[in-house]
């Protein structure tokens, strides 16, 4: 914890946007309230062996109620921003009607943050997909595209005279890959040509309705897309290693991010792939402009790197489920752990930003999640002592300084997340929040970790831990 708070302080630029970032479906409950239809996150948590104690969102933090307490609480840490997503189901029951009545929770939730000077950071598609829609084939069906459109304008339309920070899709990587190909996500399919199929109309969904919010943009709005990145570190040296990281990296970061960038898919990953099958038949003429649409800024996401080796056979399965990885295995990753069992190792988000820089020419970047989940303890005080969240907060943003020292235009950290929440397949074994959730009582409790982002805010600036 000394090493969190203490030495010299490494400022962040003027009108660095600083907040905390959550999702619907891990945060609101209210699932059959105001008229909402199901998503396909109630339905496959409701089938047996998907969620860890067999958990649902059903109920979760309660935010559907708890709302503007939860923005108080916000008000209270001094967050000048909350990244926050918005329910398709709530929106729009069966995925196509609007609901004035859904629109209405999220206009007294934007009065709410407006009032307390908060800024919404809204993201239109965090996975809840209206299980009508996954009915009708869900994001293997080109369909999807323009019902996500139509949903993006009723939210325009609901808020846009207030909302001036829009993503379109939060991590299509996770949507796509991990629910239509490995079967740990919603809908829960393990068909790794669907995965790929989802994967092309999550990005051209993304293109479309972003062409579409531009045509009804008021002055300032910004639009992004939020993407999750996890670099891949070669656990040895030589051609087959740097080979095995190309295809980890070219699957899991550079097949999103080229196409929304307008490099069309990697050609390296299109070759991975092309065993699959699928892909080809679903990418049309002018998709690829479609999707290059330009974003004000990228939303990263950052948690860990993976570590990778290469299989003496090439064309061997892979023990990663990304469609169509083979010739290579994913590693344990190396200590220090987070409770979640996932690497710590903020150099990596040093060198993912600056590749970022490179890569994109230079567009701004807001890191729009980063944290870690920990076992946190309340004490005979009542107080959480979760010193190894702070430490991770802090070492992560001192990553991001440097980043930012060596030439990335990073314009904001969100960190995730506001509350301890529904962790999806993990369900609530798993505590990201900076403010404690009990799951029983509905008690908020400020974690020690909220009181040194609090600080770290109030300073814009973080100590350098020498
Ligand atoms: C984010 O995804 C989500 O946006 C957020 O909702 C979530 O609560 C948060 O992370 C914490 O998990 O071996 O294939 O399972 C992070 C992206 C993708 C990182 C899956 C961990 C594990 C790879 N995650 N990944 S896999």
């Amino acid at each position: 914890f000394d090493k969190a708070t203490k030495g010299d302080l490494l400022g962040f630029p003027r009108d660095f946007l600083w907040g905390a970032a959550t999702a619907s479906y891990q945060v609101e409950g209210g699932a059959a309230e105001g008229g909402r239809g199901p998503s396909i996150w109630d339905i496959f948590s409701g089938q047996e062996g998907k969620i860890h104690d067999g958990k649902t969102g059903a109920v979760a933090c309660d935010h559907f109620h708890r709302y503007s307490e939860d923005v108080a609480l916000m008000a209270e840490l001094g967050l000048p921003a909350y990244r926050f997503s918005v329910a398709w189901p709530r929106v729009m029951p069966d995925g196509r009607t609007v609901s004035q009545e859904g629109l209405d929770y999220y206009r007294r939730l934007v009065d709410e943050l407006c009032d307390k000077n908060i800024e919404p950071v809204l993201t239109l598609y965090h996975w809840d997909l209206p299980q009508a829609l996954e009915d009708q084939g869900g994001w293997r069906s080109r369909r999807i595209v323009e019902c996500f459109t139509n949903y993006a304008m009723a939210v325009h339309d609901a808020l846009g005279d207030r909302v001036r920070q829009w993503t379109t899709i939060n991590e299509p990587f996770c949507s796509a890959f991990l629910g239509y190909g490995a079967g740990i996500h919603a809908p829960g399919h393990t068909d790794p040509e669907a995965a790929l199929v989802a994967a092309h109309h999550h990005l051209l969904a993304h293109g479309t309705a972003l062409r579409a919010l531009r045509s009804r943009a008021r002055e300032g709005q910004q639009f992004s897309i939020a993407l999750n990145f996890s670099p891949a570190l070669a656990d040895g040296y030589g051609p087959r290693y740097a080979e095995a990281a190309r295809k980890f990296d070219g699957l899991h970061n550079r097949f999103f991010l080229d196409p929304v960038l307008g490099k069309g898919y990697p050609s390296d990953v299109l070759e991975d792939v092309a065993h699959v099958g699928g892909l080809a038949e679903a990418i049309q003429d002018g998709d690829l402009e479609t999707i290059a649409g330009t974003i004000d800024w990228l939303g990263v996401n950052y948690y860990a790197p993976t570590r990778v080796k290469p299989l003496d056979d090439p064309h061997a399965p892979s023990n990663c489920p990304l469609p169509g990885l083979r010739g290579m295995d994913v590693l344990p990753p190396r200590p220090p752990l987070t409770g979640f069992g996932w690497e710590q190792t903020p150099s990596s988000l040093t060198e993912l930003l600056r590749w970022l820089n490179w890569h994109t020419g230079g567009i701004p970047l807001i890191v729009a999640e980063n944290g870690a989940a920990f076992e946190d303890k309340i004490d005979a005080e009542g107080r959480i002592r979760d010193d190894e969240r702070t430490n991770y907060i802090a070492e992560h943003l001192r990553a991001v300084h440097s980043a930012i020292e060596g030439g990335a235009d990073v314009r904001g950290y969100l960190v995730w997340s506001l509350l301890d929440n529904f962790e999806w397949s993990m369900g609530y074994s798993q505590r990201f929040g900076i403010v404690h959730v009990d799951f029983e009582t509905q008690r908020r409790t400020v974690k020690d970790s909220a009181l040194f982002y609090r600080d770290v805010i109030a300073r814009n600036a973080v100590p350098s831990g020498r």
